[in-house]
């Protein structure tokens, strides 16, 4: 099978996909096009945007549904349906948090970004931090999310939480010791450090 990820030559929406591939150890191409060629390729994407997935001769669009998809091929999704759907709700509520950080990032007015960046410091990020912070500490195996094995969801809300930290401040994992770890643990991953060696990702 060969696949081949089309996205910018940013982190964005394309590293946790880029990480899951890291994480099983899956080789796959990774097309990173120019800003200034988007605008030639935009009408033969599915859906007119970026991420897309070739599989073969197929394509994969969605962000959240390639990563579902790679998680249940490489065996990414724990052991039971039920961790399986524990996956999606992870993300799915991580990724409720992350529009927070993504309203404040782009907001291009300064008054309001600084406005929306002191509500996502002083609201989201704690609510939705803590919130994690006591999920982990709760598990018996406080290393990963869902069970005791890395699950595509615990690869993509770390690579988030990395996104995070390079665009908000090392600091924002400071307050939560079960979350700092959890996303150290899923770095430290010896496949995911053999891919950061030879990738270097722009914000
Ligand atoms: N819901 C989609 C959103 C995709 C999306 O917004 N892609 C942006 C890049 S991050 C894009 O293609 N922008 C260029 C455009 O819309 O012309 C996903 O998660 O994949």
């Amino acid at each position: 099978m060969s696949y081949k990820l089309i996205y910018f030559d940013i982190g964005g929406r394309g590293e946790p996909i880029r990480m899951i591939f890291a994480a099983a150890g899956v080789e796959f191409i990774d097309d990173r096009i120019k800003d200034e060629d988007w605008p030639k390729i935009k009408s033969a994407m599915p859906w007119e945007q970026i991420p897309v997935l070739e599989i073969d001769n197929d394509t994969l669009a969605q962000t959240v549904t390639i990563c579902r998809y790679l998680g249940r091929k490489f065996n990414l999704v724990g052991h039971t349906e039920f961790h399986a759907a524990k996956c999606d709700e992870y993300v799915d509520h991580f990724n409720d948090f992350f529009e927070y950080w993504a309203r404040y990032f782009y907001e291009e007015d300064e008054a309001l970004k600084v406005k929306y960046k002191e509500e996502f410091l002083a609201v989201h990020l704690p609510n939705c931090l803590s919130k994690f912070n006591s999920l982990l500490e709760k598990k018996k195996h406080k290393d990963f999310l869902v069970c005791q094995e890395l699950t595509w969801a615990d690869v993509f809300i770390a690579t988030k939480m990395d996104r995070m930290q390079k665009t908000t401040g090392q600091e924002v994992l400071d307050s939560y010791d079960a979350v700092k770890k959890f996303k150290d643990t899923v770095f430290n991953f010896p496949k995911i450090q053999e891919y950061l060696k030879h990738h270097t990702v722009n914000i």
